[in-house]
């Protein structure tokens, strides 16, 4: 069963492909990624938000190469081999993992306004805490709903529409502390209203991912259109800009492959068959890796 786990398309396509041949020459920062993961994507974005210059390694996580254990005993892409001394030609690397402390730490260490990019966190204290408030939700509720709702079958004990709506729920708890989309009141489709940050890359990939719930799920996605969200309609319309302006953004458009390899890649999930630690840990209703 591994065996088609390990048999994925080698190689990002698309826009992601040409992105990392321009980031194929040798670098003292090096990513350690997988074309089809939502969480190199995450750090993938945030590469790409704030130009940061650096190497992007594509490698098969699930084949647990033992020069790649060697850099995350967790086994997980994404990693990251930071330069020790990146003044000094960057020879020697130490590891970091976990795709959230990767991207805090580059949003970091490459502060630099002028040659970075903003901050992907504002300046007010009590508002970075919010943004990680609200990281932590879309990591502990919103991702892991995902799986259960695109893992789930028929033998499971919970229904379809229960996944279903557990992840609108949790979407719409979401929703309701982004920023008023309205002129008056900051404009803009972000987290942040008009300021693209952490919050709006931490949830992207999964974003993106939603087709394949369409694609492979009995009822499909669901999510009400325009003018069909009852109560909601508000906050699906809040959603709905978010939704647009993700998948619009330079970032997010230039880290994704071609749909249909998705689509390959993530049959294994809508069957509940994947060997994935992620895919296992759902199965056992235990929190993700
Ligand atoms: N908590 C980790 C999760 C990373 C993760 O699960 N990556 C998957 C690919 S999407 C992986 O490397 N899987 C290898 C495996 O399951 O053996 C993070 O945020 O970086």
């Amino acid at each position: 069963m591994a065996e088609v786990d390990i048999s994925l398309p080698a190689h990002p396509t698309g826009a992601a492909a040409k992105l990392a041949e321009a980031h194929s020459a040798l670098r003292p920062l090096r990513l350690y990624g997988g074309w089809f993961c939502p969480f190199v994507q995450r750090s993938w974005i945030v590469l790409h938000e704030k130009r940061i210059p650096h190497q992007y390694v594509e490698i098969n996580p699930y084949k647990k190469a033992s020069d790649f254990l060697a850099l995350n005993p967790r086994g997980l892409v994404p990693t990251l081999a930071v330069p020790v001394d990146p003044s000094g030609g960057g020879k020697e690397q130490k590891p970091l993992y976990e795709s959230s402390i990767i991207c805090e730490y580059l949003n970091e260490e490459y502060a630099d306004e002028g040659k970075h990019g903003r901050n992907l966190f504002p300046e007010s204290g009590y508002e970075r805490a919010r943004c990680r408030l609200w990281i932590d939700h879309i990591s502990k509720n919103i991702i892991p709903g995902f799986y259960k709702w695109i893992q789930h079958t028929p033998e499971k004990e919970y229904s379809i529409e229960e996944a279903r709506q557990e992840f609108f729920k949790n979407v719409l708890t979401l929703v309701k502390e982004m920023n008023a989309d309205n002129e008056e009141q900051g404009g803009g489709s972000w987290f942040l209203g008009d300021r693209f940050s952490m919050v709006d890359v931490m949830l992207a990939p999964w974003a993106m991912r939603l087709f394949l719930i369409e694609h492979y799920k009995p009822g499909g996605l669901g999510m009400p259109a325009e003018g069909q969200g009852g109560e909601d309609e508000k906050l699906w319309g809040r959603w709905r800009r978010w939704f647009g302006a993700t998948t619009e953004r330079k970032s997010v458009k230039e880290t994704w492959s071609e749909d249909e390899y998705y689509v390959r890649a993530y049959k294994r999930y809508a069957e509940d068959t994947t060997q994935s630690e992620v895919g296992q840990a759902t199965r056992k209703g235990k929190k993700l890796p």
